[in-house]
């Protein structure tokens, strides 16, 4: 530690950079307060590195096990034209994660320890994905509206400060705004086609919600990392600021289509703000700690692929002869 500053236990950002250089600290954030990106090679704090990688890999774990419940639906989806477009949005859930495993790995750790600490639970990935897709009508609502949430946080967190992460970003927005148009495509032909539709979507929607509410991360006033990461400009809205962004664009969407939102106190109120019936944290709890409905699955597919592709990334990797064929 730099010499003995006493540091109040409840001032959470300075319990979290003790020990770090304060003239280097105090130019690391003057930097970002004037808007600079920070660069791989550039110093950093600790605590900076720490929570970007926690955070660029549980997002790059959610692309990747978040392709499993639409994945399924590509055989299924109806008509030759939705099942193509479906397969074109998985495909890029996944390039996603590449781009975000790579952004991590400029942080120092490499890929092989960050899918390992996937499958064996160590590393968090995104509620929504431990629900099943039981119906395509399911399909429909996460590429409408789990990609409109998504959009919400990335588009915000791409003016970040962490200039590979935003880079990133930047392009996976690209990507997921067609996702959304696809989403909503399918969701609009579904709750104005006949009522066996009609109830399908209602039934996913209803099913969704939940999980949606949750997808932004904890209230404000339980969530651990915000203050710092606000600070650092890593997160560049708090999780209640973009739960309600996405109520304000969306809300109006879905009631235009006819469709109930399954919350009887979802309301805007004279000030602008929506309220809506507090999300149950501890069933929030259960899912990301393992215990959804979907966890086992999802990490039993992943592990599946990983041991089943192994020879692949062997061969790849190694000028061992066993692996070449020759040509006839
Ligand atoms: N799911 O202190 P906070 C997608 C954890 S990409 C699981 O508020 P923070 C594309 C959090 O890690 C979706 N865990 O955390 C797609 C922490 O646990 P820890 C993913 C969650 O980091 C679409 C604890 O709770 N997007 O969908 C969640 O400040 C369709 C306390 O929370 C990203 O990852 C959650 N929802 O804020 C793919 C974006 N929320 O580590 C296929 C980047 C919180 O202390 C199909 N991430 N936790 O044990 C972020 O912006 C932030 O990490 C938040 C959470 C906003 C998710």
């Amino acid at each position: 530690m730099y010499g003995n500053a006493y540091i109040d236990p409840n001032d959470k950002a300075a319990m979290m950079t003790a020990g770090e250089d304060p003239q280097k600290l105090a130019e690391f954030e003057a930097r970002i307060a004037r808007g600079e990106k920070i660069e791989p090679k550039d110093w950093m704090p600790k605590e900076y590195r720490k929570q970007l990688v926690r955070m660029i890999e549980q997002h790059g774990h959610s692309e990747i096990i978040g392709a499993l419940p639409e994945g399924t639906w590509i055989t299924r989806a109806p008509g030759f034209k939705r099942k193509l477009a479906l397969m074109a949005k998985v495909q890029d859930e996944v390039g996603h994660a590449q781009l975000l495993y790579s952004a991590a790995e400029t942080l120092g750790k490499s890929r092989e320890a960050m899918i390992n600490d996937l499958i064996t639970g160590k590393s968090k990935y995104s509620n929504v994905f431990n629900y099943p897709a039981y119906t395509w009508a399911d399909a429909c609502i996460i590429a409408w509206l789990i990609d409109a949430g998504a959009i919400i946080n990335q588009v915000a967190n791409a003016k970040g400060s962490y200039g590979p992460y935003c880079r990133a970003l930047d392009r996976i927005c690209t990507e997921e705004s067609f996702h959304l148009k696809y989403g909503h495509d399918n969701v609009v032909t579904l709750a104005t086609g006949t009522p066996k539709q009609r109830e399908l979507v209602q039934a996913a929607l209803t099913r969704w919600w939940p999980p949606i509410m949750h997808f932004f991360g904890p209230s404000d006033k339980i969530s651990n990392h915000t203050e710092i990461l606000m600070k650092w400009k890593v997160k560049m809205a708090t999780n209640d600021d973009m739960r309600q962004q996405f109520l304000n664009m969306y809300v109006p969407k879905i009631w235009d289509l006819g469709l109930v939102i399954p919350d009887p106190n979802l309301k805007k109120n004279d000030e602008g703000k929506w309220e809506y019936t507090e999300p149950d944290w501890e069933e929030f709890k259960r899912v990301i700690n393992g215990g959804g409905p979907c966890n086992a699955e999802r990490l039993a597919v992943r592990r599946n692929a990983e041991e089943r592709g192994r020879w692949v990334r062997e061969a790849l990797n190694t000028a061992d002869a066993k692996y070449i064929v020759p040509l006839a």
